[in-house]
């Protein structure tokens, strides 16, 4: 039996504080809303909240470009509202998660700013330095995921400095242990402070290796080194000093963003004896509707492509590590749009979503708005973007004339970070009930009937049947740590599970289809011991006559031991 444990049994819940609930109407999300939905958050069920990133920003990357790891931006609060904000949610039972994000700072960090005094600088090593080259330019071809050389020159000390994000984001040394030791005590006073654990932002690429060779261009013209990076086995050995030096002994959770990781290294991050973290996010499954012009497209997801990836990763980590399970998060645009249906069947198609996700092997994080069926942003102008990846990218393709501004505003409305990180839609009224004054990013029209208040009371509504949903997982230890074995794996429309444990089984069954289908009901469940749980259609034709109609979900089980004949 895998080993027990809170966050292998949690649902977690992905707050983007700058777009969930604003206390105190300058329209950008806040700890003070935060609070007035504690009681929302547990009365939809969940475990966990991580919290992404809040501490003091320039605010080139939303957060994600820190100039303080140790203190809260005025924007969102006080630390002394964050102490309040993690004293409300113990009380309520609910844990709190936060973002660490180590792999670079804020170039306005005041460790950063010393460096640039110059190559004898006190924190110079904190961060990774180059000479040019003979002809001046960069060490390599990297680029940076945010557009251009992952390179700059910095004129005063004639040298460059790498970052993978932007120059707004230098990386870290990580090979110098005072810049370990100085994130390592951040980290203990964090968790001093009462959090209960953290999300480590690109925690795969925080060991650069030795190897700063050219390597193959792709459409950006620049080599992506993340997969290289992510392959280099040092991180590992930081990771284990890590926990040592931080969290060994506490009682926390922690999960890797694990960007261009692979199985094998996924594995070692997760491992089952908790060397390192607790679980990772892997991102495979998001990238199946990439392209050569990275996500800035219109292709879809394949679903035989989306089971593919999702059984490896299932059975891959199953007894070896643990999976983060998303479909959705502030980083890409809602599966609801990309796989389900935004007309007429967003409501089945939303509870079909959840309950393919919310039943695999791993611990579920459902990201601000998922509950309620938020669907990706039209945008139709380029004044309506915030996120640097979307704002670079328009600006460089349309520059280029490799799409028309109609084009790029159309792919940025599918696949960019914007489009899932607009204000959480909380009621049908002015600013969506996400803030009382002028929302940072524009509210969706469509929040006049995708809002938290009509679902609240709506039996049939997505939100009631999140509820639902997350009652079968937690009621049903075998969704935690059963094990997942999939049906009929060439079926291009339906994915369909099992998990299987020593007192239960689940069948999980979700057509991705808008047409019904024709689908085996297992031999197993079509006795009469067998017990439907949860479906998404009412007086649903499968158990009968083995259809399920357009983007219906059925969850049942059979008890093992079941005498009953
Ligand atoms: O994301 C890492 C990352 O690779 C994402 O940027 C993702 O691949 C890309 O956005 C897809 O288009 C983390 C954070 O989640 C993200 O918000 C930050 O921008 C990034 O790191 C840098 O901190
Ligand atoms: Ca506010």
């Amino acid at each position: 039996m895998e080993r027990r444990a809170w966050w292998k049994e949690s649902v977690v819940y992905q707050i983007y504080p700058k777009s969930f609930c604003d206390g105190n109407g300058d329209g950008i999300g806040d700890i003070k809303g935060i609070m007035s939905k504690l009681d929302y958050l547990v009365w939809l069920g969940v475990d966990v909240v991580w919290i992404s990133p809040m501490y003091p920003s320039p605010g080139y990357d939303n957060g994600y470009d820190i100039s303080d790891y140790e203190s809260i931006a005025p924007c969102y609060g006080s630390m002394e509202e964050f102490e309040t904000l993690l004293k409300e949610a113990h009380a309520r039972g609910l844990k709190v998660v936060i973002d660490l994000v180590v792999n670079h700072s804020s170039n306005e960090h005041p460790w950063f700013l010393n460096a640039l005094e110059g190559r004898h600088a006190a924190k110079r090593e904190y961060y990774i330095w180059r000479d040019a080259k003979k002809d001046g330019c960069p060490p390599n071809n990297w680029g940076a995921l945010f557009g251009g050389s992952a390179w700059t020159w910095d004129e005063k000390s004639g040298q460059y400095y790498l970052n993978l994000f932007s120059s707004r984001q230098p990386d870290l040394n990580w090979e110098n242990p005072s810049l370990r030791e100085e994130v390592y005590g951040m980290m203990r006073r964090w968790l001093d402070r009462g959090v209960d654990g953290f999300r480590m932002d690109v925690i795969s690429l925080i060991a650069k290796g030795n190897d700063f060779s050219d390597g193959p261009v792709g459409a950006s013209g620049y080599h992506d080194p993340r997969a290289r990076i992510a392959a280099n086995s040092k991180v590992h050995e930081y990771l284990k000093e890590m926990k040592e030096e931080v969290w060994a002994g506490r009682d926390v959770m922690t999960v890797g963003e694990a960007s261009a990781t692979t199985l094998g290294n996924a594995v070692l991050f997760s491992n089952a004896n908790g060397s390192e973290l607790d679980m990772v996010f892997q991102f495979e499954h998001m990238d199946l509707d990439g392209g050569e012009t990275f996500k800035w497209n219109d292709k879809t997801i394949p679903l035989t492509g989306l089971k593919e990836v999702m059984t490896k990763w299932q059975e891959g980590l199953y007894g070896r590590g643990w999976n983060a399970l998303f479909w959705d998060n502030h980083d890409q645009p809602r599966m609801l749009s990309r796989l389900g249906d935004e007309g007429e069947l967003r409501e089945t198609s939303a509870k079909m979503l959840a309950a393919c996700l919310l039943m695999l092997q791993g611990t579920p994080f459902i990201f601000q708005g998922d509950e309620l069926g938020m669907t990706n942003m039209r945008f139709t102008s380029p004044a309506q973007l915030r996120d640097s990846e979307s704002i670079n990218a328009y600006e460089r393709y349309t520059r280029e004339k490799r799409f028309t501004k109609e084009q790029m505003l159309h792919y940025i409305s599918l696949k960019s970070r914007d489009t899932a990180r607009i204000p959480m839609q909380w009621n049908g009224g002015p600013g969506a009930g996400f803030t009382t004054g002028t929302p940072w990013m524009d509210v969706h029209p469509n929040h006049a009937y995708v809002n938290a208040e009509e679902q609240a009371g709506r039996a049939d509504s997505i939100l009631s049947f999140y509820r639902e949903l997350i009652k079968v997982r937690h009621r049903h230890p075998v969704s935690v740590y059963g094990r997942y074995e999939p049906y009929e794996v060439g079926n291009e429309n339906v994915f369909a599970y099992f998990r299987i444990g020593k007192e239960e089984t689940l069948f999980v069954c979700c057509n991705f289809a808008d047409v019904t289908t024709a689908f085996a009901v297992p031999e197993r469940f079509r006795s009469k011991e067998a017990r439907h749980l949860l479906g998404n259609v009412e007086r649903s034709a499968y158990l009968k006559e083995g259809r399920l109609a357009a983007y219906e979900c059925v969850i049942m089980e059979v008890k093992e031991n079941d005498t009953t004949n």
